[in-house]
């Protein structure tokens, strides 16, 4: 066991970071058969490096609310690695979130980010700052006044943020306009841009599109297809929804959807222009669906959803919904296939249980990177000063999802893990990385 002694000194060194905690211990059991082929990275103790991010900002957001009482929020910037490029990844806006989450979300990011095949680093920010309920303008001044801070540790050539929860296309325009105002410069610093100021088609579209990509190959790979498949997506948010539309415009049938309230089950299938009209227009809870659709039922509580018999389960809404019982309900119910939309939404318990009875798990590492992926086609753009049409971008953002699937299931198979897309995805991820760090010297 050469690992397990690293974690737990890494483990000592965060203790109260759970999320964290649990993303590291994920990826680093993987690497037991890397870290003894490969003496070097554990002299270089690789490892404890990676698990250490490069930089950490944490800094007050102050605001003032629509009736002019002081507002206080924190903020967090965590610049995790640079090894393969600029530091890369969202930014949450959800009162959930703390320095643990933010650092899992940054650590699944370098690997993320290396599966790619883009040169982009890892990175993850954001704020306990809760823009449900929130009028437009007190968003716009909350986000004004977090990139004033921000503004001086970002850049096109040093870290660009996106969005995550709760940072859709209205944050990033205000986010944008606050950065150009104080820096006076026109740059891609951000991506999921506004198609008429810089923004790349498909970046909306990406993540979700990306993850029925990848399952389709993991879907391939048994000699089967979305076609006719039953499937239940969690969340209704930006990657549940276009996870929904592409699934099916493949045959697909999407029953379910859910938001943080509850979910809606719609046996002849979710109406996705009721979905997008609630909640991209109007920003109302999943509920109202059911007044324009009485053939679908309403269930209080979110985890419910797991219990809808499914040939495929798609968890789009946040980490840790998917557990070890869910899991049991999706065997039981005979379920094929999970890929994972949001980020580390299965726990490690969960995970064990869907690989140990054959279940076809696609890691939100690998399935929910289109998203990156196509952010970073954002940024080629803008330093061409050109756009690419929908389809010329959306068949790279395919061909980047079939390969992250062949390199891992190819290195799954290479370490004797056939079909362990949680081992090859955190191996071929890892090896990027390690590598250029090693190239690179202690730094
Ligand atoms: P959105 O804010 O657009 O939607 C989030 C959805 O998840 C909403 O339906 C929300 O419900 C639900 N949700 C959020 N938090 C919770 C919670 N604590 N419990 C239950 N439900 C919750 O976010 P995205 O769709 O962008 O992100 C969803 C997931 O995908 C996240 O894990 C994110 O990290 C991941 N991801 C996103 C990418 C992107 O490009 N946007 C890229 C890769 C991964 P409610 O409205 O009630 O809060
Ligand atoms: O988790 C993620 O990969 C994202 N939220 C997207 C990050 C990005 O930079 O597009």
């Amino acid at each position: 066991m050469i690992v397990e002694p690293i974690y737990e000194r890494v483990a000592a060194k965060n203790q109260g970071q759970p999320e964290f905690l649990q993303a590291v211990k994920e990826v680093f059991e993987s690497l037991e058969p890397v870290m003894e082929k490969h003496p070097e990275y554990v002299e270089q103790r690789i490892l404890e490096r990676i698990a250490e991010p490069e930089r950490v900002v944490m800094f007050r957001v102050p605001w003032l609310d629509d009736q002019g009482n002081v507002q206080i929020n924190r903020g967090f910037r965590v610049e995790f690695n640079s090894a393969i490029g600029l530091y890369k990844g969202g930014l949450r806006f959800h009162p959930s979130v703390n320095l643990s989450i933010i650092k899992f979300l940054g650590f699944e990011q370098i690997f993320k980010n290396a599966l790619t095949t883009l040169p982009i680093g890892g990175g993850k920010g954001g704020s306990d700052f809760d823009p449900k309920g929130k009028s437009d303008s007190e968003v716009m001044r909350f986000c004004q006044s977090f990139m004033t801070e921000l503004q001086r540790h970002i850049g096109a050539d040093t870290d660009v943020p996106a969005g995550d929860i709760g940072v859709g296309g209205r944050e990033i325009g205000f986010l944008f306009g606050q950065y150009k105002r104080i820096k006076n410069v026109y740059e891609g610093v951000l991506t999921g841009k506004g198609l008429n100021w810089g923004g790349s088609l498909v970046r909306t579209e990406a993540t979700g599109y990306g993850l029925v990509y990848f399952v389709e190959e993991m879907l391939k790979a048994q000699g089967k297809s979305f076609d006719g498949m039953t499937t239940v997506i969690s969340g209704s948010g930006n990657v549940a929804i276009y996870a929904t539309q592409k699934a099916q415009e493949l045959g697909a049938k999407v029953i379910a959807l859910s938001d943080s309230n509850g979910f809606v089950h719609d046996p002849e299938g979710i109406k996705l222009e009721t979905v997008r009209r609630l909640k991209e227009v109007e920003r109302k809870r999943i509920k109202e669906y059911v007044k324009e659709h009485p053939n679908a039922t309403y269930h209080e509580g979110f985890t419910g959803i797991w219990s809808l018999k499914c040939d495929v389960a798609l968890p789009c809404a946040t980490q840790n919904e998917l557990d070890e019982n869910a899991a049991r309900e999706l065997v039981k119910n005979g379920c094929i296939a999970v890929g994972e939309g949001a980020n580390m939404p299965t726990t490690y318990e969960g995970t064990k249980v869907l690989l140990d009875n054959g279940v076809a798990f696609g890691p939100g590492k690998a399935a929910n990177a289109g998203g990156v992926a196509t952010s970073a086609l954002e940024m080629s753009q803008n330093s061409m000063r050109m756009s690419w049409t929908f389809e010329e971008t959306d068949a790279k953002l395919h061909t980047i999802m079939q390969s992250i699937y062949e390199q891992s299931s190819t290195t799954a198979e290479t370490y004797g893990y056939k079909g362990n897309l949680v081992i090859g995805a955190n191996i071929a991820g890892f090896l990027k990385v390690a590598n250029s760090m090693l190239d690179q010297g202690l730094v």
